[in-house]
């Protein structure tokens, strides 16, 4: 037991440290082949703990490879969940730290913000709609910390899902007035459109993938709280990002969110 207490440490000592020093390494199962999932979750755990021991706070969850997009992109098979901190909360119109970023690319997503705490197991779509407060467009920006963006499902958990900046929009609209599944995105990188796709992407339905999180993190003793952020995934594969270039992801009813690179 000690050792892998002492292997989850040193592993998210590892992986923060390239984090920081904005400097990419290879993924963690090329030196532990064997490397499970709840293990992977245990480092992405222990990386959280280091963020909030250095004064960031908590603010959400967001999910990862929910869409087909993204799961062919990345050559992973499952749905993955992730820690959100304020550090992470890029303001509207603030540019994008590229000095703190390796690779960064962006994605389209759906955002919760929730009304109500939300803890599975046995959470349904309708039941986990029913406790979201606000629904916003938004922009993920992710970075992993492997090269090339290469890794296996459990070297990405560990990485907390390559999360770096997310901003959500100026819109929002109550999760009853949308039908999600309809809800489309147009994704615009300097005039053209790169990607586009609807809800429906996101596991058939955005709150499905919500409901999903709330069962999953119940495994692990974790609950989605009231008024935390949830971010549902990329709805479209992820476009790498280049200096001077400004991307907006337009949808139909939660208005146009703008990153200027
Ligand atoms: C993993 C991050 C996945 C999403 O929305 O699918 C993610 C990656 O593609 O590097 O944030
Ligand atoms: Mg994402």
């Amino acid at each position: 037991m000690e050792s892998v207490r002492s292997g989850v440490d040193e592993q998210a000592t590892r992986l923060l440290r390239a984090e920081d020093t904005v400097t990419d390494r290879g993924p963690l199962t090329d030196e532990l082949p064997d490397l499970d999932l709840a293990t992977a979750y245990r480092i992405q755990d222990e990386t959280l703990c280091r963020r909030i021991e250095r004064g960031e706070q908590l603010i959400g969850v967001k999910l990862g490879l929910t869409s087909q997009a993204k799961q062919r992109q990345m050559n992973v098979d499952r749905p993955v969940t992730a820690w959100l901190t304020d550090a992470m909360a890029l303001p509207a119109a603030v540019p994008l730290p590229w000095d703190r970023l390796i690779h960064p690319r962006v994605e389209p997503e759906i955002v919760f913000v929730m009304g109500r705490r939300l803890a599975g197991p046995g959470v349904t779509a309708a039941s986990a709609l029913a406790a979201v407060d606000r629904v916003y467009g938004g922009l993920e920006i992710i970075d992993s910390r492997y090269r090339d963006f290469r890794f296996t499902l459990p070297d990405v958990v560990a990485d907390n899902a390559s999360s770096a900046y997310y901003v959500t929009g100026p819109l929002s609209a109550s999760a009853t007035a949308l039908h999600l599944p309809l809800e489309a995105c147009n994704l615009e990188v300097d005039g053209r459109i790169a990607a586009t796709a609807t809800g429906a992407a996101v596991q058939g339905n955005p709150a499905e993938a919500l409901a999903m999180a709330a069962n999953s993190l119940a495994e692990r003793d974790h609950a989605i709280e009231a008024g935390s952020i949830v971010l549902t995934g990329g709805m479209t594969d992820a476009i790498p990002l280049t200096r001077g270039s400004t991307v907006t992801a337009h949808f139909t009813h939660l208005g146009a969110v703008t990153l200027r690179c």
